[in-house]
């Protein structure tokens, strides 16, 4: 409670103060406008209408996405509607997004789905993790995916009190994964204050049903969080920073950072492009138009592409900007085959062919 008693007087001490104001608008850069970088074959996806936040693609084609995330403190275009899993093949010729059947025993009323992440097992069960916040609460739902029913079984709901504001998530291992949280507190208005006073207490936990332990912190505002392809990195977006933090795994897995990339954006999540390790990232050119909805005045999109992220000078590539006449608020980028979707936090999604 120390740090609840701190952050009360720093409140009321900097409160009365404009300058971190003038921070925080700098943070959501507020002022920034996109130059539009379109794509030739792309359309917007049947049944995506209110946003698709995450998305993430098994190795045969199948993707996943997490849509009707609500949260108090963003527009929603479907508010009286709970969340869901979706699932689309990109093998097929015109693929469609449909909803997953979810197991009995599961509180789909309060499904408020956010960070996704899949897992393969070695006897090729194929797991789906995902942040949940029924109530506004925050858990992590296990579920195995079965494919010929087109349906996930819940194995397990995960709460604990080192995940008390779970953005997005990395499974590891079937019951293992690294979690960032975006706010060190769960209270909304402690969590609205800590991100005005830019703080920087949000973390990444490590979570397995052993050990649960914070293995990196000092983030402004941790988001997306991936690994590369060969397990040995793990990516996370600090959102209000505009970086993204390169972190080398541990045996223990702790993790120790390498390097951190600025950006001119607010980072959101990312993604791997399994053919050439690239990240995808999904991100908001400005995060005032995202926070404060203007529908004359919509939040914009834009997906960057970082080649050779461990190398002395990566090459960072707009692959696609929208002023958000198109597509508003791009959360998520994912490529699997040529193929690239984009995913937003409550507008709708995009399919592309590179
Ligand atoms: C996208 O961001 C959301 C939350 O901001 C997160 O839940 C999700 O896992 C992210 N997507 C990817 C592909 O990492
Ligand atoms: C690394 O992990 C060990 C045990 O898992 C923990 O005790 C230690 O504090 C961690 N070190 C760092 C630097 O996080
Ligand atoms: C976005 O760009 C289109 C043309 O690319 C333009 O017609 C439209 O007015 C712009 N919208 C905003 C809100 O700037
Ligand atoms: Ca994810
Ligand atoms: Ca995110």
């Amino acid at each position: 409670m120390g740090r609840l008693l701190a952050l009360s007087l720093l409140g009321i001490a900097l409160a009365l103060l404009g300058e971190r104001f003038l921070a925080l608008r700098n943070r959501l850069k507020a002022s920034r406008e996109v130059e539009s970088v379109d794509l030739p074959n792309c359309h917007l996806i049947k049944g995506i209408e209110a946003g698709a936040e995450d998305i993430d693609i098994l190795p045969n084609g199948l993707a996943f996405f997490s849509v009707g995330l609500k949260c108090p403190s963003l527009h929603s275009f479907a508010p009286d509607k709970p969340g869901g899993i979706l699932m689309m093949d990109l093998n097929e010729e015109n693929p469609r997004a449909l909803e997953l059947r979810i197991s009995r025993g599961f509180n789909l009323a309060l499904f408020n789905p956010h960070g996704i992440s899949t897992f393969i097992d070695s006897d090729d069960t194929v797991y789906l993790f995902v942040v949940n916040h029924p109530e506004f609460k925050n858990t992590v739902e296990i579920f195995k995916f079965e494919e010929e029913e087109n349906s996930l079984l819940h194995l397990k709901t995960i709460k604990h009190e080192l995940l008390p504001s779970v953005n997005d998530i990395i499974a590891v291992g079937p019951e293992h994964f690294y979690a960032t949280n975006d706010h060190y507190f769960s209270d909304p208005f402690l969590k609205y204050l800590e991100t005005y006073l830019n703080l920087h207490w949000t973390n990444v936990v490590y979570y397995s049903p052993n050990e649960v332990k914070v293995v990196a912190e000092g983030f402004d505002s941790a988001n997306g969080i991936n690994i590369s392809p060969d397990k040995k990195y793990i990516y996370v977006a600090d959102i209000l920073a505009h970086e993204i933090h390169v972190l080398e795994k541990q045996p223990n897995m702790n993790l120790t950072q390498l390097k951190v990339l600025k950006l001119d954006t607010l980072v959101d999540n990312l993604s791997i492009d399994p053919s050439s390790g690239d990240i995808l990232v999904g991100c908001h050119p400005n995060g005032q138009k995202l926070f404060v909805y203007d529908p004359k005045n919509p939040p914009s999109s834009e997906v960057l592409r970082i080649q050779n992220i461990l190398s002395e000078k990566p090459t960072v590539t707009t692959v696609y900007a929208n002023n958000g006449s198109v597509l508003q608020g791009s959360s998520v980028a994912s490529v699997y085959d040529k193929k690239l979707l984009i995913g937003t936090l409550y507008h709708r999604a995009l399919y592309c062919e590179l």
